[in-house]
């Protein structure tokens, strides 16, 4: 062929190629693309369009339902421009309009949903409101990206027509945020909430209180945050959260179906509290400030009857502030603390809690200790603790440093993060079956799952979104969605295409070369 008539070959070729991408005929968001991937999908060929006279009506005169018809309105106002008014109604026959509705139904228990989609109506019905609430996700997932956007965007906005089953298949899904390494503000907070509820995870557990600060406000010893909430890593002023921002937390999450679990930790990684009282110290002299990262070098003393008094106050406060069924009460690393002190310490610990209406968490070292009926261990580093919590009758809260901790670097090339436990990348992070990792924790062994966020290296809302996307999409799958069928070379095209979303949401992620993004 000669060069001139290549050339206008590739010309012709690459202007329908431009103009099909152009083309305003919107690509429908495949039911089955979703995150995390719902129990049965089943697509019927049509697509329900989003418009300025869709309205959003409840059947039923559900309260909850109203406010979940509310929250659905909120997110899909700003993107479409659209009014999308709730109200009431009494049945489904006006076309063009999305219906919600809790209707008695044991197969969806506590959090599963039915999604109905047809070119006339959505209709989201679900047992309970929080079904609603992860019902209201598939939605917005089910819309293109850019409904994710502040501002109004030129979209088609349809959905494809769908009938979709879905429920959990752990009862607890969550994530740690360790607020305290390095202080994160409350709207730093409420972001991170929202970003959970998003990936239909249910469960905040707060990291409070380490040896570098102390976060929120005890008003029975008030110096914990006023001079052992003053710093934080590397040094510079941090910050803690009052009692009522505290309460505004747990509400903010509590609006999104997500339950707060406040950790204090004991009786190691307690420099900030030491620092900030001298008698909680068995030579009665307060420590320094401490702003490192190493880890190991406090401990409670465990011998003087002040440490339970105050354990008492603290998770008394705390108590009264948390409606959540949770207290953990760390239990880590306490390698400053004899073993034959650790273990009357963590069961008194244990009765504290348990006195105040709560169920006690602990990382897996509190299986060293005889566990009270209910507690729960997190296993993170040590299978033998976590196999002999099972032992014991506990029920195990998965956070395998390798593979869910959202410290870890992604690789040695990561500009954040530690390494000590693995590099994770976001294959690595999917690729693991909780109730396959450890012999002997198996599926009914297990409570929930659980990534947590360290924070020596995360000092700001966009380190945090660099470390935990696009790992969390994945979290998620894993404590959501059956485990049958699962694979990482189906998982990354389904992710790649996640990406636009995660864009529109402003969330900063690492763009791993594993998955094959598409912008
Ligand atoms: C460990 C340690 C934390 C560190 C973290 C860093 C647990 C349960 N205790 O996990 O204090 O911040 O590793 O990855």
């Amino acid at each position: 062929m000669r060069l001139p008539h290549l050339l206008s070959l590739l010309l012709i070729s690459s202007v329908i190629f431009i103009s099909c991408k152009n083309s305003s005929e919107p690509v429908l968001i495949d039911a089955a693309d979703l995150i995390p991937k719902p129990v049965s999908v089943t697509s019927n060929g049509e697509s329900f369009q989003l418009t300025d006279s869709t309205s959003i009506y409840i059947l039923g005169e559900s309260q909850e339902a109203l406010q979940a018809g509310q929250y659905l309105a909120e997110k899909l106002r700003p993107a479409t421009g659209f009014k999308l008014t709730v109200s009431n109604a009494t049945e489904t026959s006006k076309p063009g309009n999305i219906y919600l509705q809790i209707s008695a139904d044991s197969a969806s228990g506590n959090e599963g949903y039915e999604l109905h989609v047809t070119k006339d109506r959505v209709k989201l019905s679900a047992n309970k409101p929080a079904g609603l609430f992860y019902g209201i996700q598939t939605i917005r997932q089910l819309l293109p990206a850019s409904i994710e956007s502040s501002s109004v965007q030129q979209s088609a906005w349809k959905i494809a027509g769908a009938d979709i089953s879905d429920h959990p298949l752990y009862p607890l899904r969550g994530s740690m945020l360790d607020v305290a390494r390095h202080f994160f503000s409350v709207t730093d907070v409420k972001r991170y909430i929202d970003l959970l509820a998003y990936y239909k995870m249910n469960l905040l557990h707060l990291h409070l209180s380490d040896d570098q600060g102390w976060r929120i406000e005890i008003k029975s010893w008030p110096n914990l945050t006023a001079h052992g909430g003053s710093t934080q890593v590397g040094g510079g002023k941090a910050g803690f959260y009052t009692q009522e921002e505290y309460k505004d937390l747990v509400k903010y999450a509590a609006d999104r179906f997500i339950t707060i679990v406040p950790e204090i930790d004991m009786p190691g990684h307690t420099n900030a509290a030491l620092a900030s009282y001298p008698e909680l110290n068995c030579n009665d002299t307060a420590t320094k400030l401490y702003t490192g990262t190493e880890v190991g070098f406090s401990t409670l003393c465990t011998k003087k009857e002040i440490t339970y008094k105050f354990i008492d106050d603290v998770f008394g406060e705390l108590a009264s502030l948390t409606p959540g069924p949770y207290l953990h009460i760390g239990g880590d690393e306490s390698h400053a603390t004899k073993k034959e002190d650790y273990i009357p310490f963590m069961s008194r610990v244990q009765d504290i809690v348990k006195k105040h209406g709560k169920i006690p968490i602990g990382w897996d070292e509190i299986a060293l200790t005889s566990l009270q009926p209910g507690t729960i261990a997190q296993f993170w580093a040590d299978s033998a603790n976590s196999k002999e919590a099972v032992r014991q009758g506990a029920k195990i809260m998965m956070s395998p440093a390798n593979k869910t901790y959202m410290d870890m670097q992604y690789d040695s090339t990561t500009r954040l993060g530690l390494h000590w436990a693995a590099y994770i990348e976001v294959d690595s992070a999917y690729i693991w079956n909780p109730a396959k990792l450890v012999n002997g924790i198996n599926y009914e062994n297990i409570a929930g799952i659980e990534a947590p966020l360290w924070s020596e290296t995360v000092t700001n809302m966009d380190d945090i979104e660099y470390m935990v996307f696009p790992r969390f999409p994945g979290y998620a799958e894993i404590a959501w969605s059956p485990e049958k069928g699962r694979s990482w070379d189906e998982y990354k095209i389904r992710l790649g295409k996640h990406g636009s979303r995660m864009k529109a949401m402003g969330i900063d992620f690492y763009k791993s070369a594993k998955v094959p993004w598409i912008e």
